[in-house]
């Protein structure tokens, strides 16, 4: 399987602008288990998609689609994070745009330490239910609660969505970079100016799918009620293309359902629609 299901024309790597990297792990998810699956979910779904975006009126894939072989046979999150980052620094030094898809969240730090070895004047910016701040949990910290903890040790942290947190979390957030959800929904518009103006040039995104709320994304693990909606997300992501330098992002936490698959199609068409606006 290969994203998009395309033809060898357009996945030979070298040829390829995007490199799309499956991390099939769930070794610290502590509720909903399965985002193991969710790799190859999203593949299966992405072969069934459209191929011209009709917003952007364009055919994303022409830039070439190459899809690696999965990371996986890792244990631990360290273990990951050793593998992934090594890499994700050769996909950013060949001039790829990478897109990371989980597994949980915690295969993300491998990919924020890439990001933040490889460019300078970076942030990383989280679009996730739960800020992820622990500064360790069930004796890792590299568990998936840990993750922007992580983050925020290499480069600024712009948290967005987020409607759950423990208390012991709040003395890592930077009231400044945390935007909750019910500010988002029921607070105006502006909130996409002011995440973009506290963001350094080079941004790397990571998207915890669980962001959005369970009505439209219910095949994630933790799944948090009044999130946001398909549109915030896209929304987002045009003004980010347009005002800074995304080097690659992450699409973490789906996992499947046997008996629906509109939460893979959606992971798989978000993913599509962030190309379709970054290469536009
Ligand atoms: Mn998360």
């Amino acid at each position: 399987m290969n994203y998009g299901g395309l033809t060898d024309d357009f996945t030979n790597y070298s040829s390829s602008k995007i490199v799309v990297v499956p991390v099939p792990y769930d070794g610290t998810s502590t509720w909903g288990k399965g985002a193991d699956k969710g790799p190859d979910a999203i593949l299966e779904a992405s072969e069934n998609m459209e191929l011209y975006d009709i917003e952007t009126d364009s055919e994303v894939y022409l830039n070439g689609i190459h899809t690696l072989k999965a990371l996986d046979d890792c244990k631990l999150p360290e273990e990951v994070a050793d593998k992934l980052k090594p890499l994700m620094m050769s996909l950013f030094k060949d001039g790829k745009f990478p897109v990371v898809l989980g597994g949980e969240h915690s295969v993300s730090i491998g990919a924020f330490q890439a990001a933040a070895e490889c460019f300078d004047n970076i942030s990383i910016l989280q679009l996730d239910a739960h800020s992820d701040m622990r500064d360790e949990y069930n004796g890792s910290a590299y568990n998936h609660a840990c993750v922007m903890a992580r983050g925020r040790e290499l480069c600024s942290c712009t948290q967005v969505g987020i409607r759950s947190s423990c208390i012991e979390e709040k003395h890592n957030i930077d009231d400044y970079r945390i935007f909750y959800a019910h500010e988002i929904k029921y607070g105006g518009n502006d909130w996409i100016e002011e995440v973009i103006s506290q963001l350094n040039e080079n941004v790397y995104l990571t998207i915890d799918l669980d962001v959005l709320d369970p009505a439209f994304m219910p095949a994630t693990g933790t799944p948090e009620p009044d999130g946001l909606c398909y549109r915030d997300i896209i929304n987002l992501a045009k003004a980010l293309v347009e005002r800074k330098n995304l080097i690659g992002f992450d699409v973490v936490e789906l996992a499947p359902f046997a008996e629906s698959n509109a939460s893979n199609f959606l992971a798989a068409k978000l993913i599509y629609q962030i190309l379709s606006l970054k290469f536009l």
